[in-house]
């Protein structure tokens, strides 16, 4: 009996020597190496990198001066250098950014795919006056191809698509078209005369959480969802809502509807978190990175960095620029530049403060 306890103990000892080597050596190679396996986007401009190139639509940045900072030049990204999912994929250690679905090939896809499309909405005719656009449903079909593709490769590897996906994590930040080109563009949309803000922030968190049920469906299991920004403030829609008190009101009211989707998405991640009990969801709060940021207060925020047409928002074709443009919140009339990208997924990647994601950071995602 004793001796049984004894070898009993000396086994434990070994398990718990070998156990606290091999996380010594994690904890030393984390920094330096991919935190996880692959990274896959769905959502809008804020994070196409060249899904729109060749789609017959207004929605296209793949000319100069987009890129302008950007290594490659213009690529498809809708801001003078990179955006907020390309940080992202830096933090947690990628070599390259994640490639968008219209190009990426072969062996690249099991590092991620970016599914963002300029102008998509999580409602299917969100956008359709800017031309095609890839909306989120047809963001998860493609996904789907990607899927086949995987299970393609690893038919002859036979290693588990299903346990590889779970420790990817997949950025979902789509929604702020649901609102600026369908739901405030009332003589092109019907759906402001059907639904109140609130019943329409219902509608939009309803259909987005069913979008990432499919997605766990499919094997996600790690996912961070972004919130919108004040999309309100962006150049385009003021000048749009005119100065004055009209204007502000005008400002406000966008700003209101937004913050009804934020505030119902955080406890639609919630409820998933809940309901679906093998997946990590997180929110991030873009109003509150942004209205909390000394930095992002100190930019000059009300005009646009490129000259921007008055009709579209986006940068005049090889138009002029600001040379200063680290001092610029917006790139074009609708697009944040480079530095608030870093801003936003810094944050995101790494709280600075507990509101800033929800029940915790990127960081947290990756190793959970
Ligand atoms: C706001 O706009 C409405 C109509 O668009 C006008 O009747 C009203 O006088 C304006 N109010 C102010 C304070 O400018
Ligand atoms: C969570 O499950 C409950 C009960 O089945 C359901 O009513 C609710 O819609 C689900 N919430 C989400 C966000 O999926
Ligand atoms: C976002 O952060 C702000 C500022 O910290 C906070 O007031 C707000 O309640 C947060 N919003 C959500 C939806 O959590
Ligand atoms: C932008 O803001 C600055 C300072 O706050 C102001 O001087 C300028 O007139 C504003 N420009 C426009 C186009 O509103
Ligand atoms: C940026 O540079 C322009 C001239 O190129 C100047 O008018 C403007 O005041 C500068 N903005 C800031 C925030 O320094
Ligand atoms: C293609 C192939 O060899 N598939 C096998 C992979 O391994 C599982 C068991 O782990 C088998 O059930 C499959 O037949």
């Amino acid at each position: 009996m004793a001796s049984q306890i004894n070898k009993k103990m000396l086994w434990m000892l070994l398990v718990s020597l070998l156990l606290s080597n091999m996380q010594q050596r994690y904890f030393a190679a984390r920094g330096k190496q991919q935190q996880v396996p692959c990274l896959f986007v769905f959502g809008d401009s804020l994070s196409d990198d060249g899904n729109n190139n060749n789609l017959v639509t207004l929605a296209k940045s793949n000319y100069p001066p987009y890129g302008i900072d950007f290594p490659k030049g213009p690529t498809g990204r809708f801001t003078n250098g990179r955006t907020i999912v390309d940080f992202i994929a830096e933090f947690l250690g990628f070599d390259n950014y994640i490639p968008p679905f219209a190009t990426a090939r072969g062996w690249e896809i099991l590092k991620g795919v970016n599914y963002a499309s300029g102008a998509a909405g999580i409602r299917i005719e969100t956008g359709q006056t800017q031309g095609d656009r890839i909306s989120m449903d047809r963001q998860l079909k493609n996904h789907q191809i990607t899927l086949l593709e995987m299970n393609q490769m690893w038919g002859n590897h036979n290693k588990s698509t299903a346990e590889y996906l779970s420790k990817c994590i997949y950025v979902v930040a789509i929604g702020s078209n649901d609102y600026l080109n369908n739901y405030f563009l009332p003589q092109y949309y019907p759906t402001s005369t059907i639904y109140t803000p609130q019943q329409y922030a219902v509608v939009l968190n309803d259909q987005l959480s069913q979008q990432l049920t499919s997605l766990y469906k499919y094997g996600a299991r790690k996912f961070a969802v972004f919130g919108l920004g004040a999309i309100g403030s962006i150049p385009i829609v003021r000048s749009s809502c005119g100065s004055g008190t009209n204007g502000s009101a005008c400002v406000d009211n966008i700003n209101n509807a937004v913050e009804l989707f934020n505030v119902g998405l955080k406890s639609r991640v919630a409820a998933l978190n809940h309901n679906l009990t093998c997946g990590s969801f997180v929110f991030i709060n873009s109003t509150g990175i942004a209205s909390t940021s000394p930095l992002l207060a100190s930019l000059v925020s009300n005009v646009s960095c490129c000259e921007a047409s008055s009709t579209t928002g986006q940068c005049v074709p090889s138009g002029s620029t600001c040379s200063n443009r680290s001092q610029y919140a917006f790139y074009d009339s609708i697009h944040p530049t480079q530095i608030v990208a870093s801003v936003f997924a810094g944050r995101a990647y790494k709280a600075k403060s507990p509101s800033d994601a929800y029940p915790f950071d990127i960081t947290h995602l990756a190793q959970h």
